[in-house]
């Protein structure tokens, strides 16, 4: 029974592993300038907890099957911990915890916590059960004003992010359902939330942060090809949670501004 148990024990560890190794199901092809650095943190963090998942899960095995009762057994004798191997692996925890914080921060705090580069693209993304709204700020640069008391979600578009209809600064805000970005150029997204707490994830973009009602947050990232990528919800936010996803078209200036300039026009 006990080698049974060691074997199955071993077989599930080594299948499991294999799914990771083997790449079966992955992140898709990264399209941000942050992808390579956030690729391989991604790749370090998995090779080293493998390496301990591994480590644990094989000893596992291997004392159930050396410790199984048999007619020679000796009878059980109880352990009480030992001090030291327990400071051992909370200390290497620690370190391990510690350590792969700090190596990812760099990038993970200058995406939010840094100025975005000048001249990126300003875009507001509001999230709501269960559509996302992308604002952009118009030929003045600047958002105009919004108000809780303007939003209505089920007229869609402006009236769902409540735009002003009196701000002179609102007048050239277009607000879309798809978000479009031009290539090579620096994204300043404000995230928004108008009830519960969504999550906007991009996984070509290795782009994910919650949105929260009552909070404004700013990140940046530059995507770098040319493509069509799914925004999906990554927070459970409700019923309609599975279809709150929306798509991002990265394209060249040149299309970003014909299209933007489409959108000015059609307010007109
Ligand atoms: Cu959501």
């Amino acid at each position: 029974m006990g080698l049974a148990l060691m074997v199955l024990i071993w077989l599930i560890t080594l299948v499991s592993t294999y799914f990771f190794v083997a790449k079966t199901w992955w992140l898709p092809v990264g399209a941000a300038a942050a992808a390579d650095f956030i690729d391989k943190q991604f790749d370090l963090t998995f090779v080293i907890m493998g390496v301990v998942f591994l480590a644990a899960q094989l000893g596992l095995g291997y004392i159930v099957w050396k410790y199984r009762e048999t007619p020679s057994s000796p009878p059980v004798s109880y352990s009480h911990g030992s001090t030291t191997l327990e400071v051992t692996w909370t200390l290497l925890t620690t370190v391990l915890f510690i350590g792969l914080n700090l190596m990812g921060s760099s990038v993970w705090a200058s995406q939010r916590f840094d100025a975005a580069e000048a001249g990126a693209v300003q875009v507001e993304v509001t999230g709501m059960q269960f559509a996302w709204y992308f604002r952009y700020p118009g030929p003045d640069g600047k958002y105009g004003k919004t108000s809780v008391s303007l939003m209505d979600p089920s007229a869609g578009g402006e009236a769902a992010v409540g735009l002003s209809q009196t701000d002179p600064a609102a007048k050239d805000d277009v607000v879309t359902g798809t978000m479009f970005l031009p290539v090579n150029r620096e994204v300043d997204v404000s995230l928004r939330a108008v009830d519960v707490i969504h999550s906007f994830f991009v996984p070509n973009l290795r782009f994910k942060q919650d949105a929260v009602p009552g909070l404004n947050i700013h990140m940046h990232f530059k995507p770098t090809a040319v493509g069509e990528y799914e925004i999906a919800c990554a927070e459970l936010c409700g019923l309609g949670h599975y279809k709150m996803h929306g798509m991002v078209h990265v394209v060249s200036q040149e299309d970003f501004d014909k299209w933007l300039a489409a959108r000015e026009a059609e307010k007109q």
